[in-house]
C-alpha cells in the first residue's frame, strides 16, 4: 500500500516538473495593472444582482423613515414567510439578500442585548421571533448569500450623538457579524443625524460624519468577525455606493475610485460627493466597484397605496443594463408586506424579469462563431480568442504588451441576427480597456455600430436597431496595457 502512495507521489512529482519546463518557456502572463480587486470583491462582483429586504416598524406604520418613538408591539407579521420571500428571490436571479436588521428607527429585527427597543417586545410570535435569523437561514436553503443592514443612524437610542452609542453600534454589529454565519456584505448607511426621539429627548443632534462612527475601527471589526463580508459605503472601502437611488451607473463607470467628500476634502458615510461615484475615477487608486440601489417600488418599505406602482420586467431589464450592463451590480429592493410577505405584485414582475435576462442571454451567437485576432500573446493558445467563448471569466484571449489597440474578428457560419453584445475583462488583472467599438460587415463593408468606453466586469452594448450579418469586428480603441478580456458574447433580445 505504502510503496503504491510512494511511486504515485514519484509521478505526480515529475508531472509537475514538466509542466513547469513547458511554463518556463512560454511567454510571462500580462502583468497587472493599477489598482486590483481583492478575492472578495472579485467574487462579489461576479454576483452581479442581490435583493435589498427593507422591513421593520415602518411597513406596519406607513412610514419611509420611523422617529425612533414607535411602539415595539406594532410590528407582528403574522404571515411571515421568509422561505416564500428567499425562493421569490431566487426564482427572480438574485444571488445575495440583504436584509435592514436596523433601520433609523433604531427597531432591532433580532433579540439584540444591546436594547429593548427590538422584536423581543413585539406581539410577534409573543416576542420570541427572530427575523434575521430567519432570513439568513432561508436564504441558506435556497442557496443565496445573506447581507446585514444596520444603520449607523439610530433615532431611537439615548446616548446617540455620544461615545456610548458607538460601543451599543459596535455590539449590535457583533452580534449580527457571529450569530448569524457567514455574512457576505456589509451595508453602511450614509443618513447620519438630525432629528429624533433619542429615548425622549426628542431634538436634533448632529454628530461629526468623519469622526463620530470610528470608522477604521468598526470596519476593523467587520474585518475580524467576518473576513469574507464585502463592506459597503458612500466611500468604500470595498464597494461604494453609486450616487443615486434610481439603479443607475453612469454610462462610463470605472471600477476604480478616489472618494472626495462634498467639499473636496476627505470622504465619509454620508460626506460624498455623489456626482462623482456614478463614474469612479479613471486611474483611481482604489478598486472599488459601484452599487446600485434602487426599489421595485417608489418607497423603500411595503405601501399599500403603492401597489400600483410596481417597475415593470421591462424597466428591470432596462436597470439591470444601466447597472450590471455598465460594470457595476444591482442591488433591488422588494419590502415585505405586513403580512412579512413579497406582493404578488413584485413576485410576479421580479419573475419577468429574470425570464427575460435567462432568455436574452440562452444562446449565445459566438459560440459557434470563428474567432481571429490581430495578435495573441506569445501566439499563445493559452491567451486565443477561443478564451472569449469558454464562459470561464478566469481564462481571457491577452495580447503581446505593446500592443494596446488589437482588433478581434467573429465569423458566423451564416448571417446572424443580434443586437446585445456583453464583454467582460480580465478584472483580476485591473481595469485596463478604456476604449471599444464594434463594426458590422454590411454591403461589403465595416459600418460601426456601437461603442463603449469603460468595459471592467461587464459591459453591455445594446444596438441602436438589430442588425443582421455574417461578421462582426471588435476594435479596441484605447487601453492602459496590454489587451486581457475574458469573455465576448453575442446576442439576441426577441422584441
Ligand atoms: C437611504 C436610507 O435613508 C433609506 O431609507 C434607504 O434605507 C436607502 C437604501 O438608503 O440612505
Ligand atoms: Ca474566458
Amino acid at each position: 500500500m505504502i510503496t503504491t502512495r510512494r511511486s504515485f507521489m514519484a509521478g505526480a512529482a515529475l508531472a509537475v516538473v514538466g509542466n513547469l519546463h513547458a511554463f518556463a518557456k512560454s511567454v510571462s502572463p500580462p502583468s497587472p495593472f493599477g489598482a486590483l480587486p481583492s478575492l472578495r470583491q472579485l467574487r462579489w462582483e461576479r454576483m452581479e444582482t442581490n435583493a435589498f429586504l427593507h422591513f421593520t416598524v415602518n411597513t406596519f406604520t406607513g412610514r419611509e423613515w420611523g422617529e425612533g418613538d414607535e411602539d415595539p408591539s406594532v410590528f407582528n407579521p403574522e404571515g411571515f414567510d421568509p422561505d416564500g420571500i428567499v425562493s421569490a428571490l431566487r426564482a427572480g436571479g438574485m444571488k445575495g439578500v440583504i436584509l435592514t436588521c436596523k433601520h433609523h428607527d433604531g427597531f432591532c429585527l433580532w433579540p439584540t442585548k444591546t436594547t429593548d427597543h427590538c422584536i423581543r417586545k413585539s406581539k410577534w410570535k409573543d416576542g420570541k421571533g427572530d427575523v434575521v435569523r430567519d432570513i439568513a437561514d432561508a436564504a441558506g436553503r435556497h442557496g443565496l448569500k445573506f447581507g446585514v443592514y444596520c444603520s449607523p443612524w439610530d433615532r431611537n437610542n439615548a446616548n446617540y450623538g455620544k461615545p456610548a452609542y458607538v460601543e451599543t453600534y459596535r455590539q449590535q454589529l457583533t452580534e449580527l457579524l457571529t450569530w448569524y454565519g457567514p455574512v457576505f456584505e456589509v451595508w453602511f448607511d450614509g443618513a447620519n443625524g438630525g432629528s429624533g426621539y433619542y429615548g425622549g429627548a426628542k431634538e436634533t443632534r448632529t454628530i461629526d460624519k468623519h469622526t463620530y462612527y470610528g470608522w477604521p475601527e468598526t470596519w476593523g471589526l467587520v474585518r475580524k468577525l467576518q473576513p469574507e463580508a464585502i463592506i459597503f459605503s458612500d466611500a468604500g472601502p470595498d464597494v461604494r455606493w453609486v450616487g443615486n437611488e434610481k439603479g443607475l451607473a453612469d454610462e462610463t463607470c470605472w471600477a476604480t475610485y478616489d472618494p472626495v467628500g462634498e467639499d473636496g476634502g476627505p470622504a465619509s458615510p454620508g460626506n460624498i460627493l455623489s456626482s462623482a461615484s456614478m463614474k469612479g475615477t479613471r486611474f483611481g487608486s482604489h478598486w472599488m466597484p459601484a452599487e446600485c440601489d434602487v426599489s421595485i417600488r417608489p418607497g423603500w418599505f411595503w405601501h399599500g397605496q403603492e401597489n400600483d406602482k410596481v417597475k415593470t420586467p421591462e424597466q428591470l431589464v432596462d436597470l439591470y443594463f444601466k447597472s450590471a450592463g455598465r460594470g457595476a451590480t444591482l442591488l433591488l429592493n422588494l419590502p415585505p408586506d405586513r403580512q412579512g410577505q413579497l406582493s404578488a405584485q413584485d413576485v410576479a414582475s421580479l419573475e419577468g424579469f429574470h425570464q427575460r435576462i435567462e432568455r436574452l442571454f440562452r444562446d449565445d451567437l459566438a459560440r459557434g462563431a470563428r474567432l481571429r485576432a490581430s495578435n495573441v500573446r506569445g501566439q499563445e493558445h493559452r491567451y486565443g480568442p477561443q478564451m472569449l467563448v469558454d464562459g470561464n471569466p478566469d481564462t481571457y484571449w491577452a495580447t503581446d504588451d505593446e500592443i494596446h489597440t488589437p482588433e478581434l474578428t467573429l465569423d458566423f457560419a451564416r448571417p446572424q441576427k443580434l443586437n446585445v453584445v456583453r464583454l467582460r475583462e480580465a478584472i483580476q488583472l485591473g481595469q485596463r480597456i478604456g476604449g471599444v467599438a464594434l463594426d458590422a460587415w454590411q454591403d461589403d463593408a465595416w459600418r460601426e455600430v456601437a461603442q463603449a468606453t469603460s468595459i471592467g466586469n461587464c459591459r453591455l452594448l445594446r444596438l441602436n436597431e438589430t442588425v443582421e450579418t455574417s461578421r462582426l469586428r471588435l476594435r479596441i480603441t484605447d487601453s492602459a496595457a496590454c489587451v486581457a478580456l475574458s469573455e465576448f458574447g453575442v446576442f439576441l433580445v426577441q422584441e
